[in-house]
């Protein structure tokens, strides 16, 4: 895990303050076993499946797995897979113990989708251990779909979440150490601004999306990414495929990433060739930006209906976790430079 952590620290480059200003196939059969209910897809994937990003996405798999292999439902899956992720200390880019933002304080993003288009999201949060569930309860119980700040922080506390302190002694101490220069120069993965985006498709086909993140370390108070973002870090359309997203949001915001790779499957594209046109379209930009694609990550990771799953990825080092019926690994993704 440590090599793996390594691998994701090494992979992106630096960026700097510039660049922040198949469709459905018929079932043909069930394999059942006592353990784990999954239905053969004609193609010979299969579903459940989960897929989410990162190698902390084994751990997060292993949480919706769980629900998934009891006929529970992708909701439920994708909610309780990252939750795992956000209460993990250990896990500096998400939930408790995240980096906090330059002014010392945790503020954390996230969303989430079901396959009915209900939608979640919730921004600038802080205090709440479990972001993403205050965005379920958003989706759930009230007539909006995005609460921010203090707002998001009032209706979580109304909800019964309990009020935390998210800013554990390690980001604590790297904060003030941060503070002797306080150079805003993001560096996504050295500074391990990972995002969990985890998908999954459940046995009745159904699919939800899921994606919570501390965003980039030591960034302005109030900064959003693209993570609470539907359509940019997260998309899910019941009838085509799911998609997610991590690296730069600000790059990912710019060109809806997440619907953007949804759309190109529906266009008929596999989930790794749709990541690729989504990838591709972030390069274009950059080159009528005048931007070095060099000083930028971002990586996609997408599931369709039939459970086929891929990734892209600008640079290399992007790494996803899969789980289903051949078990849970750690892919990589393919990447453009
Ligand atoms: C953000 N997309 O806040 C997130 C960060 C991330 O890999 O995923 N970094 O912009």
């Amino acid at each position: 895990m440590k090599q793996q952590k390594n691998n994701r620290k090494i992979f992106i480059q630096k960026t700097g303050l510039a660049l922040l200003a198949g469709i459905s196939k018929p079932l043909v059969g069930f394999g059942n076993t006592a353990a784990t209910k999954t239905a053969t897809i004609k193609n010979g994937t299969t579903k459940p499946v989960v897929i989410s990003t990162w190698d902390f996405g084994l751990k997060a798999n292993e949480g919706a797995w769980k629900i998934l292999q009891n006929t529970g439902n992708a909701l439920d899956a994708v909610e309780a897979g990252v939750k795992i992720t956000e209460a993990d200390p250990n896990e500096r880019s998400v939930g408790y113990g995240g980096r906090p933002d330059r002014d010392g304080k945790v503020t954390l993003d996230a969303c989430i989708m079901d396959h009915q288009y209900n939608i979640g999201s919730v921004a600038a949060l802080e205090h709440i251990k479990h972001p993403i569930s205050v965005a379920r309860a958003i989706m759930e119980k009230t007539p909006h779909v995005m609460l921010v700040g203090d707002g998001a922080l009032q209706f979580a506390l109304s909800m019964g979440f309990p009020k935390e302190n998210l800013l554990i002694e390690a980001s604590k101490k790297e904060y003030e150490e941060w503070l002797i220069k306080s150079e805003y120069k993001p560096k996504v993965n050295i500074e391990n601004h990972d995002t969990i985006g985890l998908l999954a498709l459940d046995t009745n086909g159904n699919l939800s999306g899921a994606c919570t993140t501390s965003g980039m370390a030591f960034k302005m108070h109030g900064r959003v990414g693209d993570s609470p973002i539907i359509g940019a870090g997260l998309y899910v359309d019941n009838q085509i495929g799911a998609a997610t997203a991590t690296g730069h949001g600000e790059e990912v915001i710019r060109m809806t990433g997440a619907h953007l790779v949804v759309e190109f499957m529906r266009m008929g594209h596999s989930p790794e060739k749709a990541c690729k046109k989504a990838v591709e379209r972030i390069i274009d930009i950059c080159k009528i930006r005048n931007k070095n694609i060099k000083d930028i990550q971002v990586g996609f990771i997408a599931l369709n209906k039939n459970g086929e799953f891929g990734s892209f990825c600008i640079q290399s080092g992007f790494q996803y976790a899969v789980y289903n019926q051949d078990g849970n690994h750690l892919h990589k993704s393919a990447h453009a430079i």
